[in-house]
């Protein structure tokens, strides 16, 4: 399920970096990866509808170009369906509010409230809900729906085209190193999930290095540091407290050893805190110094229990930064999931992965249809 998409690397970019041995070729994705079918069309091509019925979606590509797909860490059966089912246990509130109201009722106005009701409780919003009911009505009649489990069916699909844009992968292999910075506010998530990345990063034959940029708390560079060495990762930390400067050596560091991927942790901090958002433009700038294009990724960190105000995150991030992707963790506590539908609404970022738990095979590619079918099981 985890996976990545990788650029083949071009023959002409190969010389003006130091020689460095590369990673076993990895296996294009077929049997060895249940997720990945196919490599959709080019964009060109007539456009596909979204795969509702397919069970493994196909994860679009932007362009058509040479890539090669890694496969992902094969994640054991047994280790999806307990991670499936722990983000079904996650958004079951949720759930359990979107089908009942389905079950024996008649398609009329009540059915519509309802629905409404449960959308606005799930974080959907008014924005997203809105366009939901708006679609759906139209839907029922276009295709003279007369059961309500017909129209659940219509809800599902609409669904999974609001949230479809939202899925993308994280394309490796297109910039050496591959500099991504990681933001949000305390407590999100932002650290475990570099460390989850950094293990799948690795497992795809990616080197690593982590630049420990919270130097606020001492404590936040320990936890990096001890997990980098229990996991045998560079970290690259500094006594100094200049989160730019850290940034700034960690991107040479890569560049001199010649690493594929730089994860740059920094403090957590609230969109109101102007002056620390500030900060953090500074070290996106400075990270630009030491190579002009990056970061190639900028992600924000979103904790899925903080509601509404997760699109004020969004929002306030991606004015500031220009966010390339977010993340959703704790999508297994006691998220509602709504929050998903607001953001592909009103901020469509693109969700590189969600979290549901604080293993390493907790962290998971985002995909719309599972999502969707959790949500309405
Ligand atoms: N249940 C659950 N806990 C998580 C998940 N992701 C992170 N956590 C926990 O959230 C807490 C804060 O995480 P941390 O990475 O330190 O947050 P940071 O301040 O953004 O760096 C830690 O206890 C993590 O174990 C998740 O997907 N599910
Ligand atoms: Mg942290």
């Amino acid at each position: 399920m985890f996976s990545f998409f990788k650029r083949k690397p071009k023959p002409e970019a190969q010389p003006t970096l130091p020689p460095q041995a590369e990673p076993a070729p990895q296996p294009l994705a077929a049997a060895a990866d249940p997720v990945v079918t196919d490599i959709p069309a080019p964009a060109d091509a007539a456009p596909q509808p979204a795969p509702v019925l397919a069970p493994e979606p196909v994860i679009p590509v932007e362009t058509e170009e040479d890539i090669e797909i890694v496969a992902a860490p094969a994640t054991a059966p047994e280790a999806k369906r307990s991670w499936l089912s722990r983000l079904k246990a996650g958004l079951s509130k949720t759930s359990s509010n979107l089908t009942t109201l389905f079950v024996g009722a008649r398609i009329d106005d009540d059915l519509y409230d309802e629905l409404e009701s449960a959308l606005l409780v799930s974080d959907a919003g008014v924005e997203a809900t809105q366009w939901l009911l708006d679609e759906l009505k139209k839907k029922v009649k276009a295709e003279r729906l007369t059961e309500a489990a017909q129209v659940r069916t219509a809800l599902r699909s609409l669904l999974i085209d609001l949230l479809q844009p939202l899925q993308r992968p994280l394309v490796l292999g297109r910039e050496k190193p591959l500099v991504m910075m990681i933001a949000g506010v305390n407590g999100a998530g932002k650290t475990t999930t570099i460390g989850k990345l950094a293990l799948h990063l690795q497992a795809h034959g990616q080197s690593v290095l982590l630049a420990a940029g919270d130097t606020f708390r001492a404590a936040a560079r320990e936890q990096l540091a001890v997990w980098g060495e229990r996991n045998n990762v560079a970290v690259i930390a500094q006594e100094s407290g200049d989160p730019a400067a850290v940034a700034f050596d960690s991107v040479h560091s890569a560049q001199a050893r010649g690493t594929h991927v730089v994860m740059i942790d920094t403090a957590g901090r609230l969109p109101t805190q102007l002056h620390l958002m500030d900060e953090l433009k500074k070290i996106k700038r400075v990270i630009a110094k030491a190579m002009p294009s990056a970061p190639h990724e900028v992600l924000l960190v979103i904790d899925g229990n903080t509601g509404q105000n997760a699109l004020a995150q969004v929002k306030a991030f991606d004015d500031a930064l220009g966010l390339t992707g977010l993340v959703v963790t704790k999508l297994d506590g006691t998220a509602k999931g709504g929050i998903l539908a607001a953001i592909a609404k009103t901020r469509p970022v693109p969700l590189y992965f969600i979290g549901v738990g604080e293993q390493i095979e907790d962290l998971q590619a985002f995909n719309a249809t599972e999502f969707v079918d959790a949500l309405l099981s």
